[in-house]
């Protein structure tokens, strides 16, 4: 009777041992080598400030697409708001070239750009709305 218990008992702190030792070995080697690999890429892709080489903005959901671009001097800019209610395309500052009126839907506001520089804008109605222009010579 006690031979086959303990063989019994040795049996299942076996099989949990093995169990623990598939699971915890398998956690730890994985995640050390997944997650630089994984980060990496994620958080450049998820940078919000990563400029985008466009000549067209999208005001869309209460926000520019892409927040920033860039373009070259002497390129023109258009913005084109796909939200219902109105949108400005407007300089951070006084002295900023950008002066849109507001824009209903599907209105679109152009700028070329003719000096070098990076110009925030946002929209007037909804300061939250900001973004980015980056002009390179
Ligand atoms: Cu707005």
């Amino acid at each position: 009777m006690r031979k086959p218990r303990g063989i019994w008992e040795i049996a299942v702190v076996g099989l949990a041992a093995v169990a623990l030792a598939a699971c915890s070995p398998a956690q730890s080697s994985t995640a050390p080598s997944s997650m630089p690999g994984m980060d990496m890429p994620s958080s450049s892709q998820s940078a919000p400030d990563a400029p985008v080489a466009t000549n067209t903005v999208s005001i869309k959901n209460f926000a520019f697409a892409p927040t920033t671009i860039t373009v070259k001097v002497g390129t023109t800019v258009t913005w084109t708001n796909s939200d219902q209610d109105p949108h400005t395309v407007t300089s951070d500052g006084k002295s900023g070239p950008l002066n849109s009126k507001p824009l209903n839907q599907g209105d679109t506001y152009q700028y070329t750009f003719t000096q070098a520089g990076t110009f925030s804008y946002l929209c007037t109605i909804h300061p939250f709305m900001t973004a980015t222009v980056t002009v390179t010579p």
